[in-house]
């Protein structure tokens, strides 16, 4: 089943249920906000005050940050790029089997997007409902010269308690530390006890959030990096749509083409992020 629907305020999303999990996808930023398997609590994290407003990015869920990750050098702009504060066509949905809905999104270049990025693109982002998530973003450069990325499908998780999560999968990986700006390397699992905002480099193989009752896979293609971040206490209550101990429920791991791992698109090409999650 496939439903639009709207807000009061005229916030227009798509409501997805099949027989394997239910999803809602908000077409400003086609941005999934919440996704959850037949009978389990939600996958994905989303703020109790959350705006739904044009404009604003929905603070959960998968915002995806493109055609920049993080700050542009330009401070005018907006944090992690435009497109998840930017209206996507929905393209259709494809009720595949009982089991399985597949949604496809598309953004492509206009007025305003040239103002902030000087370049033409076409955005796709499909998104496969199923007792997995899948996402798969395909830049393809309409310009006739090459242009360079950063983006990252920044999924929120849902914890049942941040102390009790542990990221397995980037034990020796090298990383950013972004709250320091230094390069260190990963010695182990990662647990929780302080605010963490780092960007994983050379990741190559699946990673696993474990939490107290269940564990959620997570693998990327066409990928090498991955930002692990929780705001903890003090960035927390300065996070705007997050309540002071909303922290405690949420973690992102996110799916990314960041720092080191940037890519370049040349004309007519495209390049493929892919993000699948059980
Ligand atoms: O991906 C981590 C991060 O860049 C953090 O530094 C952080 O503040 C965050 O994303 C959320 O950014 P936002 O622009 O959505 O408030």
């Amino acid at each position: 089943m496939i439903v639009h629907k709207k807000l009061a305020n005229d916030f227009a999303y798509i409501e997805i249920k099949n027989s394997s999990a239910k999803a809602k996808i908000a077409l400003q930023g086609a941005h999934i906000f919440h996704y959850a398997r037949e009978g389990e609590e939600a996958i994905l994290w989303l703020s109790e005050v959350s705006d739904f407003e044009y404009g604003k990015a929905i603070r959960g869920g998968v915002p995806v940050c493109w055609p920049w990750f993080g700050f542009n050098e330009d401070k005018s702009l907006p944090q992690h790029g435009f497109a998840r504060i930017s209206m996507w066509e929905f393209i259709g949905g494809d009720e595949a089997d009982e089991k399985t809905t597949i949604l496809t999104f598309r953004l492509t270049h206009n007025e305003e997007t040239l103002k902030m990025w000087h370049y033409k693109f076409e955005l796709e982002l499909k998104i496969t409902i199923s007792d997995r998530l899948t996402m798969e973003l395909k830049t393809t450069n309409l310009d006739d010269k090459s242009f360079k990325i950063s983006q990252a499908l920044h999924t929120y998780f849902t914890v049942s308690h941040i102390c009790e999560a542990t990221i397995k999968g980037l034990d020796k990986k090298p990383y950013l530390d972004a709250l320091t700006w230094k390069n260190e390397v990963q010695n182990g699992d990662i647990t929780f006890n302080q605010e963490v905002d780092r960007v994983y480099q050379e990741v190559d193989s699946e990673m696993v959030l474990k939490d107290k009752n269940r564990e959620i896979y997570i693998k990327n293609e066409g990928s090498s990096s991955v930002v692990v971040w929780n705001p903890w206490i003090e960035k927390c209550k300065r996070m705007s749509a997050m309540r002071d101990d909303a922290y405690q429920n949420m973690l992102c791991i996110e799916s990314a083409n960041a720092f080191l791992d940037a890519r370049v698109v040349k004309p007519n090409e495209s390049h493929i992020l892919r993000a699948i999650i059980h």
